[in-house]
């Protein structure tokens, strides 16, 4: 699947460890936070999720009007405990060409991808290439450390051992060790061309084996760019990148590497503006611009308000008001948006670990307002033609408090009144994109409807 294929699709990020067990066959008491003192240990080992768990909860995905999902990273990780606990969430590997036995077998994960096709649901695998899982109290690169990975298991497979200390070198963050001095992850020497060889032979029969329609690539600034066109070309499918960093210029470079990166500079603009009544709309209208000046084709950005490496939206606010209003920008801005489990169920949790809660607590519930208000606004942007997807916005209104914006034939307004939320009134001059007399409609409830009036402005 193409970049064009996904610019219109919505992605529903999960956690395969966190997001459901295999029908019968779970603890459903495992990580359920019910205040028992065991959370802080559960929630850095495996909480029992599955390939045949998603399946049995692809309908709840798809109602909720997602078709796509991101899933975490599917190979074989370390058993051996760590200080911070074993690989359950998948960025640790050992052996890259052997399935995670945690989350199923080989076959399973065929089998949900089929079942994702047959729901017309896309799957996007999460995929890591700078390093190896960390193993706690043994020195990096000694014969029994290396002798633990498949396939790099020689001292020329990994840069000479030095931990990332200072963030503002590019040359140590790409080729210095992610993790700290406490438990550093082995970075893999991606200029080795036996390295390069396997990781494009690698990436091209994943892709292949189990289906799947994109690639969500980790750490990319940890690796020279370069490496990644090869990657990406090899894979084949969609790619995008995560790009850890709040500056457009310095992450819009590696679009040219890769489809797509995440919109962390976005990102960090929703968070500081939507979480805080007394900031500025005006300010998201400025971030949007300069994000279409440093990137080669923002529709194709992968935009979101949380993720498993942030502090949740609502723990930064409660107002759940401020996060449909940001809710309502991600899945509509220029772009691809990208939900994390749990934002549905209201989930508030704070750093790593905090933020990865399993989802079964919530009995999937499909009732709670959070749930309900997204599938509403996915299932509108499922029904909008391709010019939609292709066209950029078109800023409407921005003020400290209401940001407004056309895109191709819809009006999207939002605000961060939050539930404080007074009566407010503006008048939006259309500009002749609708004919006067025109009737817009909300698609929140279907039924409160504005005439576009003779001055060709809607208010
Ligand atoms: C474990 C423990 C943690 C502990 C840590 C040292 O070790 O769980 O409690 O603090 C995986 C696991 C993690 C695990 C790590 C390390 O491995 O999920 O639980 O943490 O073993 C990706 C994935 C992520 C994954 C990895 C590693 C990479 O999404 O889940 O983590 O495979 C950096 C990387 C980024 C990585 C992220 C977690 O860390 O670049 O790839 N994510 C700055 C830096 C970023 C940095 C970020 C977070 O901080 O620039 O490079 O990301 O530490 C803005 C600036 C930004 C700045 C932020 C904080 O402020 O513009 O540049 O970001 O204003
Ligand atoms: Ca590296």
């Amino acid at each position: 699947r193409t970049a064009a294929e996904w610019r219109s699709r919505t992605i529903y990020q999960l956690l395969t460890d966190r997001f459901a067990q295999s029908p019968g066959n779970g603890n459903l008491q495992l990580c359920a936070n019910n205040g028992g003192s065991n959370y802080i240990n559960e929630i850095r080992h495996y909480c029992g999720g599955t390939f045949t768990g998603i399946i049995d909860k692809l309908d709840y995905i798809k109602s909720m009007g997602f078709n796509a999902i991101w899933i975490s990273p599917v190979v074989k990780q370390f058993e051996k405990e760590t200080k911070y606990g074993l690989g359950w969430h998948g960025y640790w590997a050992q052996d890259i060409y052997e399935i995670n036995s945690h989350f199923g077998t080989a076959d399973e994960l065929k089998q949900l991808v089929a079942a994702a096709h047959a729901r017309d649901i896309w799957v996007m695998v999460d995929v890591v290439a700078n390093h190896m899982g960390p193993q706690q109290d043994l020195t990096p690169y000694t014969t029994e450390y290396l002798n633990a990975y498949t396939p790099f298991n020689k001292t020329n497979h990994y840069h000479d051992f030095c931990v990332i200390k200072d963030w503002g070198n590019d040359d140590e963050i790409e080729r210095c060790c992610l993790g700290g001095d406490e438990l550093p992850l082995p970075d893999i020497n991606t200029e080795n061309p036996q390295v390069i060889d396997i990781f494009y032979n690698w990436i091209k029969d994943l892709v292949r084996e189990y289906n799947f329609d994109g690639i969500r690539i980790d750490t990319v600034k940890h690796v020279r760019k370069e490496f990644w066109s090869g990657f990406t070309a090899a894979a084949g499918v969609f790619s995008i990148g995560e790009m850890f960093h709040g500056d457009p210029s310095k992450v819009g470079e590696y679009q040219n590497y890769m489809d797509a990166v995440l919109g962390y500079p976005l990102f960090y603009n929703i968070i500081s503006v939507f979480t805080n009544p007394f900031s500025d709309m005006g300010s998201v209208s400025r971030a949007v611009q300069s994000m279409r000046g440093a990137f080669k084709d923002v529709t194709v950005l992968g935009n979101f308000i949380d993720n498993h490496d942030v502090p949740r939206f609502l723990s930064r606010t409660q107002d759940r008001n401020l996060l449909k209003n940001a809710l309502t920008f991600v899945l509509l801005t220029d772009g691809i948006p990208i939900v994390y489990q749990g934002t549905e169920q209201g989930f508030n949790g704070g750093d790593d670990p905090w933020n990865r809660e399993a989802l079964w607590p919530s009995n999937y519930t499909q009732s709670s307002d959070l749930y309900q208000f997204i599938a509403t606004i996915n299932k509108f942007r499922q029904t909008l033609p391709s010019s939609y997807f292709t066209s950029l916005s078109v800023e409407a209104w921005a003020n400290d408090r209401i940001y407004a914006f056309f895109k191709d034939r819809a009006l999207v307004v939002m605000t961060i009144y939050g539930t404080y939320d007074p009566m407010f009134s503006i008048q939006i001059k259309t500009n002749g994109l609708y004919n006067i007399g025109t009737e817009l409609v909300n698609i929140l409830n279907c039924a409160e409807k504005i005439t576009v009036d003779n001055n060709g402005e809607v208010g």
